[in-house]
Formats: structure tokens, C-alpha cells, sequence
């Protein structure tokens, strides 16, 4: 484990201001959550070279290859209820977009968490929460990214080829605690109401979404967000329905 202090030259104002680096771990997720137990600051960030246990969603797994990509958790200790974390997730993937969006990637968002650059995945971001009692104490948001050299999958892609630059790792991390840092104090601040216009104008096209509502499976296509953050997918009839996490199977591109 190695701690180092943050350059001046860096943009955010909390987000990264204490990083804690890793040349291998399980799961950054893991590794910022035993820190936050431990007293750990609001914006404190762990980054790892690899990860042995990089996780996605519901027990998937992240492809963490040594050197090739960003893993990175940060502490986040907003006075939030509990049940308003998962929507910041909507926050944090409009920042990460403009994060890839300032080393000159074509990047757009998929409903509710992936970046993603011609139809393929560039990053990710995974949300838990800690709580103590029944209150908030902790939410540890996890971001991959995948930098440089071959993408981990067919279905991934890198910073570098969508770029066509070379990339530097901390200059990665640099923009996107600067820009998620916003979209998290303003997410905060004012809520869904204030992220879901923004996370709309970055929304990939052409998507569609298969769906499970009271028991019914729906595939259409994706129509939007709608102000609280939910999915709005329309049907084959062309009747809008509004979605909530965990009612949505994967949201795939349309080749
Ligand atoms: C995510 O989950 O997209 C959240 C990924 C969060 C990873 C970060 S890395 C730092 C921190 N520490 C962790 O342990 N996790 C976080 P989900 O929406 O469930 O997507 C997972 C799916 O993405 C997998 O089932 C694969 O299909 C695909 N995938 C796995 N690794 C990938 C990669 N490196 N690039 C692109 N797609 C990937």
C-alpha cells in the first residue's frame, strides 16, 4: 500500500485530495470500504494497479488486467437517506462521461451505469452503500475504466483507441474526480431533478431495453429519463413505461 498526497495542480476540491494506492487487490470497493470503517475522509480515493476480485453488479465480475486500466473506489459520505444513493449513481456516469468527453472520446451513457463509445463499454460504475444502525455512514462508489492496450472483451473498449492519444493514468484521475465531483454536489444538493436533463443529453441511441414490470416481460426501445431518474422504455404500441433499477435486464445496443 502506498499513500501519496495530491498535486496542486488538481482540479477538484475534495474528491482525491487523499489516495491511497495499491499495486494489487481484491476489490478497490473492498479495500475503501475497510478504510471508511476505519475513519477514513469524505473523498478519499483508493486506486489499484489490478485487481484479483473486481467486481460489476449482482455478483458480475470487472476484467482488472495489471497496468491496462483505471480501478478506482472513492469514500463519499454525503448526508443523504439511504434509499437516494442508488440514483446517484445517474451522477456519477454523467461525470465520468465528460471525464472520457475531455480526453476527446465520443462517449455516451447507458441507463444506469455504463459508458460506453460506439456501442461498446469503456467503464463502469458500482454503488454500495454502508450504513451504521440504520443510517448512512459510507457510499463507496466504484469506477473501471479501461485505459490502454487491447480491451478486456469484444464488448470493451479503451481511453486510448477511442481517444487516439496516449493516455496517462493520473491525468485520468485527475478529470474525473474534477468532473464527478460536480455532478456528485450537485446531485446532493438538488436531487435527480438537477442530474436526470444532463444524463438524458448523453444518452446513447438506439438502444433497447428488456424489461420485467409486475411479472411481464416488455422489450422496447428507450425513450429516456424520466425527472426522478427512472427508465422510460416504449413498447411495440408505443406506450411509454417508467422503470426503476433492478427491473431492467441488460439495456443492449441495437447493431
Ligand atoms: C459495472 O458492473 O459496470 C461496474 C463495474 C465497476 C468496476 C469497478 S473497478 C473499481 C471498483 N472495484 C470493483 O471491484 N469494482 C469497481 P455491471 O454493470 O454489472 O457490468 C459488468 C459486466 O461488464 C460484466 O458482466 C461484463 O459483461 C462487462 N465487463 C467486465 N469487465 C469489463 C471491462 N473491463 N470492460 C468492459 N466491460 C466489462
Amino acid at each position: 500500500m502506498r499513500h501519496r498526497s495530491t498535486p496542486h495542480t488538481f482540479a477538484a476540491h475534495w474528491l482525491g485530495t487523499q489516495r491511497v494506492d495499491f499495486a494489487v487487490c481484491g476489490s478497490t470497493n473492498d479495500e475503501a470500504a475497510r478504510l471508511a470503517r476505519a475513519g477514513a475522509r469524505h473523498g478519499t480515493i483508493v486506486v489499484a494497479d489490478a485487481q484479483d476480485a473486481g467486481r460489476g453488479r449482482e455478483g458480475r465480475a470487472w476484467a482488472s488486467p495489471s497496468g491496462a486500466g483505471l480501478y478506482l473506489s472513492a469514500i463519499v459520505r454525503p448526508l443523504l437517506p439511504i434509499a437516494l444513493v442508488p440514483p446517484m449513481t445517474l451522477a456519477i456516469g454523467v461525470g465520468l462521461c465528460d471525464a472520457a468527453r475531455a480526453f476527446g472520446a465520443d462517449a455516451h451513457l447507458k441507463w444506469p451505469n455504463d459508458v460506453l463509445i460506439g456501442g461498446k463499454k469503456l467503464a463502469g460504475v458500482l454503488v454500495e452503500s454502508h450504513t451504521q444502525g440504520a443510517k448512512l455512514d459510507a457510499v463507496i462508489v466504484g469506477i473501471g475504466m479501461n485505459l490502454t492496450g487491447e480491451p478486456p472483451l469484444p464488448t470493451a473498449t479503451t481511453l486510448e483507441r477511442a481517444s487516439a492519444r496516449e493516455i496517462d493514468r493520473d491525468a485520468v484521475i485527475a478529470q474525473l474526480c474534477a468532473h464527478v465531483e460536480v455532478w456528485i454536489d450537485r446531485y446532493i444538493a438538488s436531487g435527480v431533478a438537477a442530474i436526470a436533463p444532463a444524463w438524458h443529453g448523453r444518452m446513447a441511441e438506439n438502444l433497447t431495453a428488456r424489461v420485467t414490470i409486475d411479472g411481464a416481460t416488455l422489450v422496447g426501445a428507450v425513450a429516456g429519463l424520466d425527472h426522478d431518474g427512472a427508465l422510460l422504455v416504449r413498447d411495440g404500441a408505443g406506450c411509454v413505461h417508467r422503470v426503476r433499477s433492478g427491473d431492467v435486464e441488460p439495456v443492449t445496443a441495437v447493431c
